[in-house]
């Protein structure tokens, strides 16, 4: 009888280590930072609430920090997580560069930290657990894949590409711009003819697209490739004003997958949408659950993602973002 009693004991304490928060002082949950790095999309407040949420459903403590996209409040908000001695450390970054300093300084403190969605630029590996995240540069191939198939058939001389990009200085903009044109140069038809900055916002987006629209009157382009949704819908709005049919007088591309834009999907505004899926919120709990547990990390764990347009419209899950 007492043999089978410690063996249940052992089974629940393995299982119970894998699944919920340990209580590192048999008191006290750990204690988690997370710092996000903006709201500037329906995206970045899904990812926020995916990752809270998991965490909260595991009995995680949280210290959750905003850096409205701004990358000093940003690595100060890591600092202060820091000074308080979390357990752990999550960190959506704006920007790629600038991170080793806070991150010795975590090392320094014993405490591990996690990077989700954007990359940071370091020679030192070791400053963080693993990353998880898209492979931005997949979804930029994805985009190209779309443009080449959809141009395939069509008898022009040359293709045109207005390129909108996010965030100068972020993984996401880098990538989706190095996926897009190694796809698209397998067509020598097509180039991207100008490239735009739209900062991941709507409102940005807008400006620069119409600005643009106005001062290159005489100039087409036969394709809009777009790094964000938010900044899509910006350049909608600009299209229209200036008299140009998205969707029909241009291709338009984009990525993320939110609601609205696949409404633009479904009234032929929008020609394909790559999706970038903010739903990570199990796969980050599932990975501090395993550390404290004593597990080893992949040092890179990416999440499966796929691409819509009207072939198969019918079939994309309700987005919840
Ligand atoms: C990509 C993420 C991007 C989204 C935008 O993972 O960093 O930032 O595509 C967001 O919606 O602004």
């Amino acid at each position: 009888m007492r043999k089978i009693s410690l063996l249940f004991l052992l089974i629940i304490f393995l299982f119970a280590g894998c699944s919920k928060a340990p209580t590192n002082d048999g008191v006290h949950n750990p204690v988690i930072g997370f710092s996000q790095s903006g709201t500037e999309s329906s995206w970045r407040k899904a990812h926020t609430k995916s990752i809270k949420t998991e965490l909260k459903k595991n009995d995680y403590e949280v210290l959750y920090r905003n850096a409205f996209m701004n990358q000093e409040q940003q690595l100060q908000d890591v600092r202060t997580f820091i000074s308080y001695k979390v357990d752990l450390i999550i960190i959506a970054p704006l920007q790629e560069a600038g991170w080793d300093n806070v991150l010795r300084a975590a090392k320094k403190a014993h405490i591990p930290v996690i990077i989700v969605d954007r990359h940071i630029d370091t020679a030192d590996q070791t400053l963080f657990l693993t990353h998880i995240g898209p492979s931005f540069k997949a979804e930029g191939n994805r985009a190209g894949l779309y443009a080449t198939n959809y141009f395939a058939e069509k008898k022009l001389d040359s293709i045109d590409i207005l390129e909108l990009v996010g965030l100068p200085g972020t993984s996401p903009s880098k990538l989706r711009h190095d996926g897009f044109r190694e796809t698209i140069s397998r067509d020598s038809r097509m180039k991207i003819t100008s490239t735009l900055v739209g900062n991941y916002t709507r409102n940005k987006a807008y400006d620069v697209v119409n600005k643009y629209l106005q001062t290159h009157k005489n100039k087409s382009f036969n394709i809009l490739y777009s790094h964000s949704d938010e900044m899509t819908l910006g350049a909608l709005s600009a299209l229209k004003e200036n008299h140009i049919k998205p969707g029909r007088n241009i291709v338009v591309i984009t990525i993320d997958g939110q609601e609205n834009i696949i409404k633009k999907l479904a009234n032929g505004e929008v020609n394909c949408v790559v999706e970038c899926n903010p739903d990570v919120g199990w796969y980050v709990v599932n990975a501090i659950n395993r550390h404290f547990s004593g597990h080893q990390l992949a040092h890179e764990i990416y999440i499966s993602e796929t691409t819509f347009s009207e072939s198969n419209i019918d079939k994309i899950p309700t987005r919840n973002y």
